[in-house]
């Protein structure tokens, strides 16, 4: 069967969440979790966003197709969760979503995608101002922090972000991840351990190949 992630998005407009989820299931294996997440249910979403942009469906279509997709994705990340808590050392990340910013389906699917590589996740969700995100980072110190944004606008609040990120002093990596690395040539940003990922495959690539290099470079 071929992937249709229009077919998808109609699922979620209508609120057929257990629709959805079979759905998924028929194309889903163990192995290919982030194939659908990428293949299918971002350009599911994406496509919604067009329809609304053409006046197509309403501001409340597109509410509850999101509140589907997040429920669907939950119940992908509890059927399809990879056990693999053999890093040899405890690796921790934490993501956020910048203050303000609401769009948050992408950086759930990023915390699965460190879930299932054996990572300890914490996925503090969207609207994040920035005094709470620098407590908690010196508090509980992760090696990664992983930042989503969605909408230009959003630019100069990511870069302060960002900056205070870099000035924490035991240097964890940071990602950039979210719409606005597609929209915007965000390379100006990659400095002293900053490092921007379009989507979920390059995440699994940096992961897989890229990570020691950049957690053990000095700044
Ligand atoms: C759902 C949605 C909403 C929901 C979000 C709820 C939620 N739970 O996320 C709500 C209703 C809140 C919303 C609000 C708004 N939205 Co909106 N929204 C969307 C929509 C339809 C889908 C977003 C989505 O989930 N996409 C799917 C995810 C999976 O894609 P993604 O975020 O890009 O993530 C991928 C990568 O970027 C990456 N990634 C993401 N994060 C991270 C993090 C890390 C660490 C890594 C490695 C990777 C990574 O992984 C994913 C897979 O590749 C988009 C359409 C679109 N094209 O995205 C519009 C869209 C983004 N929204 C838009 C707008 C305008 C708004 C509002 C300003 C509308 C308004 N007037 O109020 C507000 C702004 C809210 C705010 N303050 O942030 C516009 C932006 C246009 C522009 N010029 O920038 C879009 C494009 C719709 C459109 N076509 O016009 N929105």
């Amino acid at each position: 069967m071929s992937p249709q992630p229009e077919k998808l998005a109609q699922l979620f407009l209508e609120g057929k969440e257990k629709q959805a989820l079979e759905y998924l299931q028929e194309l889903c294996n163990d192995d290919n979790k982030l194939s659908l997440y990428e293949d299918m249910i971002t350009p599911a979403m994406y496509h919604i966003g067009e329809l609304w942009e053409l006046n197509k469906i309403s501001v409340a279509d597109e509410h509850l197709a999101t509140g589907i997709c997040d429920m669907v994705i939950s119940q992908m990340e509890n059927l399809y969760f990879r056990d693999k808590t053999t890093l040899p050392d405890e690796k921790k990340v934490m993501l956020l979503g910048v203050e303000e910013e609401q769009h948050y389906l992408g950086l759930k699917m990023a915390a699965s995608v460190f879930k299932d590589q054996g990572w300890t996740v914490r996925y503090l969700g969207p609207n994040l101002p920035l005094h709470h995100a620098l407590q908690f980072i010196n508090e509980w110190k992760p090696e990664v922090i992983g930042v989503s944004a969605a909408l230009s606008y959003r630019l100069p609040k990511l870069k302060e972000f960002l900056q205070a990120f870099q000035e924490v002093d035991f240097e964890p990596v940071i990602i950039i991840g979210g719409r606005m690395t597609k929209k915007h040539d965000l390379d100006s940003y990659s400095e002293k351990k900053v490092i921007v990922l379009e989507d979920l495959r390059s995440l699994q690539y940096w992961l897989d190949n890229g990570r020691e290099g950049d957690m053990n470079a000095t700044s």
